[in-house]
This record gives structure tokens, C-alpha cells and sequence, in this order.
């Protein structure tokens, strides 16, 4: 039986693309049948065919795309506070990671993690977003660094999405760090355990992209492209955690494998930009990572602008960089430490997350697109990136369920 509504509102941003700022439209109606909407516009217009259909009236709130988190780990074992108090004590990130910290603490507690605890501890974090208004999630592997947990981890992942009303993308980051049996052969990791995890989790259909960290403290472009050249043998698409803390050319080395996304990039110079421009990479910006590690190198915001780079924002929530589950702040964040424009910051959680995900059913309000919706107790869309610590949601319609 398909459920079939009209739903009112005063305001609407679709965040189509196009010239009117958020696709603002006012007086708006969105027919919705079962998970997909069917027609858009002002209520004045609305066909004759849906003039009988059951009304949800919104009344004087905004109605927007749900929020798309493209860049998640929220998948882990334990927490970081001790490193938190080690860098407000003079240590930097590095030197904790290259000290056997960092990464590696949370190897070593999602290993000896149950898949149960891990779901659990991940459903507290889930909430947290979905409460803001999150239909769409990215969750990332990277905390195992070995066949068993990896694959626990992206089974953990896919249970997210079946536990909770969310869709879930995963992410395979067998490339995150080098793990110490390795430490002195990063290239046997890459070759002995990183690509044959790669290969038995995309068997099992856990692995939705391949994404890895190319860094000093991670793996270089030379290690990186082998994974990439699996992930393209298997055809699945790639993104990178790239120039997140130097330039190691990893956004060049993404786009030229077509990626998805290059994320972090505080550190992308104008080479990099126009690789991404060229390949149709997005840019998705982390600010929740460039606020915890107190970055000062902001993101080539206006040289992604002039070559129309798409800019995507997302929590990177986990245990160590950014340990944030609120993407609301987080566009916040990407305003205010980014000088991002509220419309931008929209965008970059709706529309091009989308984009940063390969997801084209979703992240703008449009005939044939998902109802995955949010209502919120706001007049204007800048409302959103604009107050701090304050959740307005009023409703999320996920595939056009409350
Ligand atoms: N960059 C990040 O921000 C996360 N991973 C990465 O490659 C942080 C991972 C962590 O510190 O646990
Ligand atoms: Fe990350």
C-alpha cells in the first residue's frame, strides 16, 4: 500500500542547483508517494491529480533536504579524552601518533571490542545526527588495520543502517595507518594485508568506496595508488584523506583515479584544485578536525570557488581529530572558521554530499528524488549554519517516514 501526502510549508529550500539562492520557493508543496517525491512548487500550482491526496500542513516552518554526514568514523573502540589532555599539555598530533598513540590507541581498543559494543557505542553517535536531521551517513573502516577487525568494523556499519531508519555508505580505510608489526614495511601491509582485506570485504558487499589517509604520519602515493588500483580493478570508486597536515600531491593522485572526494585538503595547493576541477572531485571540509587539532592553514576556499570545485562539509567524527556529532555545528564551523556562506554550508550537507557520496536519489528537493526530508522551527535556511549548540529540528522524514 503506498502512502501518499502533500506537505505544506511557508518556506522550502530544494538546494537544486540553480539561481535562486537555497532554491528558495515559498507557499511550497511536496507530493510525496511512498519513500519518493512526485512534484514540487507553490501550492497554488499543485496538478489537480494530488488536490485529494492527505495534507501535513507545516505551517510558517522550513522545510529542507535531511542532512547528508560524507565523511564519518563513527565506528570505533574507546576514546581519546587522554590524548586531549596530552596536546593541552604541549604535545602535538604527530608526536602522539609517531609515539604509538593517536590512531594506533584506537586500533587496539576497536580490536578488543565486541562487534556488539561497537554497535552500541556507534548507535549513541548515530542518534546524536539523526536528531539533527541526518538521513545519509558515511561510515568509514581504519581502526583494525587487520582482516578480522576491518571487517568487523564495515559489518558494524552496515548494521547501523539496518538498526536505525538511515542509509549507510560504507567506506573501506585499510589504508589509515601503518600498524607496528609493519612500521619498518609499510608495503607488506599494503600488500599482504590492506589489499586482500580489500577483496574479501568487497565479496561480502561491505565496501560501498576505498578511501585512505596519504600523510607523513600514514602512507605515501606510491602505497595509496595500489589500493586504488584494486579499488578500480573491483570497480569501486576512491576518495582520500588528503594534505590534511602537508602536501603529499594526494588530491592530484585521487582525481586522477576519477575519486568522488578529497577530504580535509587544508593543505591543497592550485594544482590540486584544478586536478579536482578537471576529475569532478568534491572538496569535503572537515572544520571539526581543523578546530580540535587548532589548525591555522584554512582550506583554498576561494581558488575551490573559482574553479567551481563542489564543496561538501562533514563531521569526520571520531575518537582523535574530531570528536563531534553534530553537523549542524559543524556547518557552523564551516562558516565561521572557513568563511563559508550560510548557503554554502547547506550545500555542503545536503546537495554536494550527495555528490561527495555518488548519491543522486538524495541531498536536494526534487521530483523523483527520496523524501528524506527536514522540518525546522526556523523562517531562514542561514538560521541553520548560523546559531550555536541549538538543534531546531521539528520533524525528519526518512524516505518519507517519520
Ligand atoms: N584523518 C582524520 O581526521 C581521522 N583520520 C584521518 O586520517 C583521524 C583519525 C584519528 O585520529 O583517530
Ligand atoms: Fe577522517
Amino acid at each position: 500500500m503506498s502512502r501518499k501526502a502533500v506537505l505544506l510549508s511557508a518556506r522550502m529550500a530544494t538546494m537544486s542547483e540553480g539561481d535562486t539562492p537555497y532554491g528558495l520557493c515559498q507557499d511550497a508543496a511536496i507530493a510525496v508517494d511512498g519513500a519518493k517525491i512526485v512534484w514540487v512548487g507553490e501550492h497554488q500550482d499543485l496538478p489537480p491529480e494530488y488536490t485529494d491526496w492527505p495534507v501535513e500542513d507545516f505551517g510558517e516552518r522550513l522545510i529542507t533536504p535531511a542532512l547528508i554526514d560524507a565523511h564519518t568514523h563513527v565506528v570505533f573502540g574507546g576514546n581519546r579524552a587522554a590524548e586531549f589532555e596530552m596536546r593541552l599539555n604541549g604535545a602535538s598530533y604527530e608526536d602522539i601518533a609517531r609515539a604509538g598513540g593517536g590512531i594506533l590507541s584506537t586500533v587496539n581498543a576497536t580490536r578488543s571490542a565486541s562487534a556488539k559494543t561497537l554497535l552500541a557505542d556507534a548507535l549513541t553517535r548515530v542518534d546524536a545526527l539523526i536528531a539533527e536531521g541526518v538521513s545519509t551517513l558515511e561510515v568509514k573502516s581504519g581502526y583494525g588495520l587487520d582482516s578480522v577487525t576491518e571487517l568487523k568494523m564495515l559489518r558494524v556499519a552496515r548494521r547501523i543502517g539496518e538498526t536505525r531508519p538511515i542509509r549507510v555508505k560504507t567506506s573501506f580505510l585499510g589504508a589509515h595507518a601503518v600498524p607496528p608489526d609493519y612500521a619498518e614495511c609499510p608495503d607488506d601491509y599494503i600488500r599482504d594485508v590492506c589489499i586482500p582485506t580489500l577483496r574479501v570485504a568487497y565479496v561480502e558487499g561491505l565496501v560501498d568506496a576505498v578511501d585512505g589517509f596519504c600523510e607523513g604520519i600514514a602512507f605515501n602515493p606510491a602505497q595509496i595508488a595500489l589500493v586504488f588500483d584494486v579499488a578500480q580493478e573491483l570497480g569501486l570508486p576512491v576518495k582520500l584523506h588528503a594534505e590534511q597536515l602537508s602536501n603529499l600531491g594526494g588530491a592530484q593522485l585521487a582525481a586522477s583515479y576519477g575519486a568522488l572526494s578529497a577530504d580535509h585538503i587544508e593543505y591543497l595547493d592550485a594544482g590540486g584544485v584544478s586536478a579536482m576541477a578537471k576529475a569532478g572531485t568534491t572538496a569535503v571540509l572537515l572544520p571539526g578536525a581543523f578546530y580540535t587539532l587548532r589548525e591555522t592553514q584554512v582550506p583554498p576556499v576561494d581558488l575551490l570557488r573559482q574553479h567551481h570545485v563542489p564543496m561538501a562539509l562533514a563531521t569526520d567524527c571520531n575518537p582523535g581529530s574530531s570528536p563531534l556529532t553534530s553537523l549542524l555545528l559543524t556547518m557552523n564551523m564551516g562558516c565561521t572558521l572557513f568563511r563559508l556562506t550560510p548557503e554554502e554550508a547547506l550545500a555542503g550537507t545536503t546537495r554536494n554530499a550527495a555528490r561527495a557520496l555518488g548519491i543522486k536519489d538524495a541531498g536536494s528537493i526534487a521530483p523523483g528524488q527520496r523524501a528524506d526530508l527536514a522540518i525546522w522551527n526556523v523562517t531562514h535556511p542561514a538560521e541553520l549554519a548560523y546559531r550555536v549548540g541549538f538543534n531546531p529540528l521539528h520533524k525528519r522524514l526518512f524516505g518519507g517516514i517519520e
